[in-house]
């Protein structure tokens, strides 16, 4: 997507804890930017974190990206599910280990309640590796339902368990 495109803003999720899991964030970042349909505006630091979920898997590497689209939202969550496909993910386990995750949180202030696809996404608010990277990036944007910036809700969650790595996933941005 050209730079002059405008597009609607998303903020999406990126995770992963196996293979080498900070190399396949920059990677699928760089993939996602070679969408002729998306372009990525900007990757939040990376943080290590514990699993949510089943114990028995290793820590996960986390980051939000803030993308422009001109994708409806059907259509950057097939990108995604196609993206993620390529990097070998495999859904067996709910909330299991995995190569590659992406999820949209936000598209613009749209809200999106159908099956198989739920926007804002549902579990965001509980989570620190989503809402402290998102602070990296613009605190000041509002939950679309919640009526609250993200400053605000972030100070909610609890940011002891993540390690931020240093580490860029845009290279020009670093
Ligand atoms: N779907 C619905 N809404 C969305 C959305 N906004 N974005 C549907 C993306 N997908 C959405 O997803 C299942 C289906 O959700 C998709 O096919 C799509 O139609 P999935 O990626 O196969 O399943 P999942 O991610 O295992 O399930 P779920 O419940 O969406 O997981 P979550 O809530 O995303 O959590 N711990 C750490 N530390 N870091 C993590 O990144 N991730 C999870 C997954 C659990 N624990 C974690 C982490
Ligand atoms: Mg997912």
């Amino acid at each position: 997507m050209d730079d002059r495109d405008e597009g609607v803003c998303v903020y999406a999720a990126i995770g992963a804890n196996i293979g080498d899991p900070v190399q396949t964030l920059m990677d699928a970042v760089s993939r996602i930017g070679r969408h002729p349909e998306i372009r990525v505006d900007a990757a939040s630091s990376v943080y290590r974190n514990p699993p949510i979920g089943p114990q028995d898997q290793p820590h996960f590497y986390n980051s939000v990206l803030a993308l422009s689209t001109t994708l409806p939202p059907r259509g950057v969550l097939s990108a995604f599910l196609l993206i993620e496909k390529e990097f070998g993910r495999v859904r067996d386990i709910r909330w299991g280990p995995r190569t590659l995750d992406l999820d949209i949180l936000i598209y613009g202030e749209l809200i999106v309640c159908e099956p198989g696809l739920t926007i804002p996404h549902p579990r965001m608010l509980e989570r620190s590796f989503v809402l402290i990277p998102l602070l990296d990036l613009k605190p000041s944007i509002q939950h679309p339902t919640q009526n609250e910036s993200f400053q605000v809700l972030a100070g909610r969650v609890d940011r002891q368990d993540l390690e931020r790595i240093d580490v860029s996933l845009i290279p020009e941005q670093g």
